[in-house]
């Protein structure tokens, strides 16, 4: 397969409502990486775009968990994610936003060319609503069962369990993700793509043509999707959290998330080159875009309708999306924190950023799910890169040092040079796997070579060849041709292992494609490290820790409060001293309780869980500035403090010994 001069690549936007995991880097932002660095070795001309998703409804329904501004969430979350894909090393021309000027102008300049061309059909449908929280409930405000595969928390826009892209009301027993209240429906006016007369029109024919292009998975995806037949979607929603729609009569109302998000490649395009149409609308450039399973309609589907209802844009020539990566045998979780995170890892294990690279693309998700394990991680970094990569170059480096001064020697006899030439075509299979987005087979050819060198050297043992007749001449063919090859793996690592690429070459010393015998090289050092086991422990141990058992009977995290709320509260400690039952108040125990200052009266719901007689000297937390309040003519001065399982059950929060009623707790 030969690929054109230029290429247009896009790895799929990130929402910026959290940090990445190795599920992102393995489904998009690797894959994409490595086929950007093989087409920029080959001198293509690319242009390699990303940036975060900062509209939608994840972003809002973040915010409002944690108690700040959806704009607040974004821009955190946009430098965490920049720095962490910075630190790793992926090689973007621009890494942009959503909510950039240029972006919503862009946006904007789009749904209005659709408008205007009467691309859209103008609806009034009625719409789940949330009389709680007075809001329209689109996406991923409403959460039910998924009607595809039972999956109890599916949203409103798509099952994250099976990948089916869903409506609202295709929900089996809707509810609000705000309240929790079952909606009700209400009428509103919606701007919908009209995606059925789309089909006929253009997306079955030019989807027929993608069948030996593109992934059978990607395919297979995309057909079963026209052979339910489509239906008009609607690009607009009742949020105040997007791209403004653009048009009169539509006050209030923002562009769907999906609608803008892929524009955002665009836009990021725009962003940095004035020329930007030469990547958007030339026929010459290849697009392709790079993203999970769970994207696959909107860029083979959705987006691709509205470029050519725009017209004068290229369709994407490439979809290769991956699958799901699990962990440890389970569906990667952000919810549940079963991840492993890109920033934590890369702290974990500085300056292994070529092993993360190396184990994530052995596994890649390429046509079917796969598991990223931490032994499978320490085995594959052990016994493949330290043990076969590693090593080899390591002997190759001190061999040369030992038998020839640690200068390149003279080139060997056409003999052993048949060696080179099999590299040569391992190389020559490798790009072609890449050209085909079949990383991990790529990345096999690239290690066979390493296996080849390893192969080459104790076959020809030097070490003993040393100590034959013309032993010093023949050791010196050896190592050239080894040489050599070292030489020639790092170039054709550079996709793969970009870092240990650039480490060979600076300790053969070399800069340009070939080596010149009578260069010195550089003193040996060790390209991997052993990763130990108790380094795997840690990670072992750290990702049962995160797995914080939030069951669903637990509440969430209260929105977060600033150190000044804290300190409003003044909490003591407080002994029981007199307890006694209230009259005709099956719940309340009235309390009398020394707070060093003085005695209260306190009234407390906890009659059915303790005897009046078990309470007196217990010793309790008790806050002390919460506002009076009277019940059954008694009036309670402060509150003890409980702790409530999620059956209901009470336990005081005493403390650890008797200290002095009064004490502070702080
Ligand atoms: N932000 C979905 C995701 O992160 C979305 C991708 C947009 S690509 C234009 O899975
Ligand atoms: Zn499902």
């Amino acid at each position: 397969m030969s690929t054109p001069q230029k290429h247009l690549v896009t790895c799929a936007l990130p929402y910026a409502n959290g940090p990445l995991h190795i599920g992102h880097i393995a489904g998009c932002f690797l894959p994409s990486d490595i086929y950007v660095r093989h087409l920029r070795r080959e001198g293509k001309e690319v242009l390699f775009v990303c940036g975060t998703d900062e509209h939608g409804v994840p972003i809002t329904l973040k915010a409002k968990k944690e108690g700040v501004s959806p704009q607040d969430v974004v821009d955190q979350n946009y430098v965490r994610i920049k720095e962490s894909l910075e630190q790793w090393g992926v090689e973007f021309d621009n890494f942009s936003r959503t909510t950039r000027p240029i972006h919503h102008e862009t946006a904007s300049d789009f749904f209005r060319t659709l408008y205007d061309k009467d691309v859209f059909v103008e609806e009034i449908t009625e719409q789940f609503y949330d009389e709680k929280a007075n809001q329209f409930l689109a996406d991923r405000y409403i959460v039910g069962e998924c009607p595809n595969c039972g999956f109890d928390s599916a949203y409103g826009d798509q099952c994250e369990n099976c990948g089916t892209t869903l409506s609202p009301k295709e929900l089996i027993n809707p509810k609000s993700a705000l309240t929790g209240n079952a909606p009700i429906k209400k009428e509103t006016k919606n701007w919908f793509l009209p995606l059925d007369t789309l089909q006929e029109n253009f997306l079955n024919d030019w989807v027929a043509t993608k069948k030996e292009v593109w992934k059978p998975h990607v395919f297979g995806q995309c057909m079963s999707w026209l052979n339910d037949g489509l239906k008009p979607r609607a690009m607009t929603r009742d949020l105040d959290w997007g791209v403004p729609v653009p048009i009169e009569g539509a006050e209030g109302k923002v562009m769907y998330v999906w609608f803008d998000a892929p524009i955002g490649y665009i836009s990021a395009t725009k962003e940095i080159t004035e020329d930007w149409e030469t990547w958007w609308k030339n026929p010459e450039t290849q697009l392709t875009h790079f993203l999970g399973k769970d994207n696959i309609v909107f860029h083979t589907i959705i987006f691709p309708s509205m470029l050519h209802a725009h017209g004068g844009f290229n369709l994407p020539t490439y979809v290769p999306a991956n699958e799901f990566l699990n962990l440890e045998g389970q569906k990667l979780s952000t919810s549940r924190n079963h991840a492993v995170w890109l920033h934590e890892y890369l702290n974990d294990f500085e300056g292994k950023e070529d092993e993360l690279r190396y184990v994530l693309t052995s596994i890649m998700p390429e046509s079917k799910d796969s598991d990223f394990s931490w032994k499978d991680f320490q085995a594959r970094i052990n016994n493949e890169l330290v043990a076969i990569l590693g090593n080899w170059v390591n002997r190759v480096l001190v061999l040369t040092h030992k038998f020839c001064d640690g200068v390149i020697p003279p080139n060997a006899l056409k003999a052993d040079y048949n060696i080179l030439e099999e590299a040569e075509k391992l190389a020559a299979k490798a790009e072609k796997h890449i050209d085909s987005f079949s990383f991990r087979e790529g990345l096999t050819e690239v290690m066979n070579m390493a296996r080849l060198g390893n192969k080459y050297l104790q076959d020809t043992a030097p070490w003993h060849a040393i100590k034959e007749d013309g032993g010093q001449q023949r050791v010196e063919e050896i190592l050239n041709v080894s040489l050599h090859l070292v030489n020639q793996f790092a170039h054709a690592c550079v996709p793969f292992l970009p870092n240990t690429s650039a480490k060979i070459k600076q300790l053969l010393n070399v800069e340009g494609a070939s080596l010149m015998a009578g260069q010195p090289i550089n003193k040996p050092e060790l390209l991997f490290k052993k990763i130990e086991d108790e380094e795997i422990e840690i990670q072992m141990k750290k990702l049962e820790e995160k797995e914080t058992v939030t069951t669903v009977d637990l509440e969430p995290v209260k929105p977060t409060i600033t150190f000044d709320d804290f300190s409003k509260l003044d909490f003591r400690i407080g002994t029981i001293v007199e307890a006694q039952k209230v009259p005709k108040a099956d719940k309340l125990l009235q309390l009398l309780v020394d707070i060093g200052l003085e005695k209260r009266t306190i009234l407390s719901g906890i009659a059915q869980h303790f005897a009046p007689e078990d309470l007196v000297g217990k010793q309790a937390v008790v806050v002390c500035n919460l506002a009076p309040r009277k019940m059954r003519g008694v009036e309670s001065n402060g509150m003890l403090l409980m702790a409530e399982n999620t059956e209901g059950k009470l336990v005081f929060v005493t403390p650890e010994s008797d200290i002095e009623p009064g004490s502070i707790v702080r």
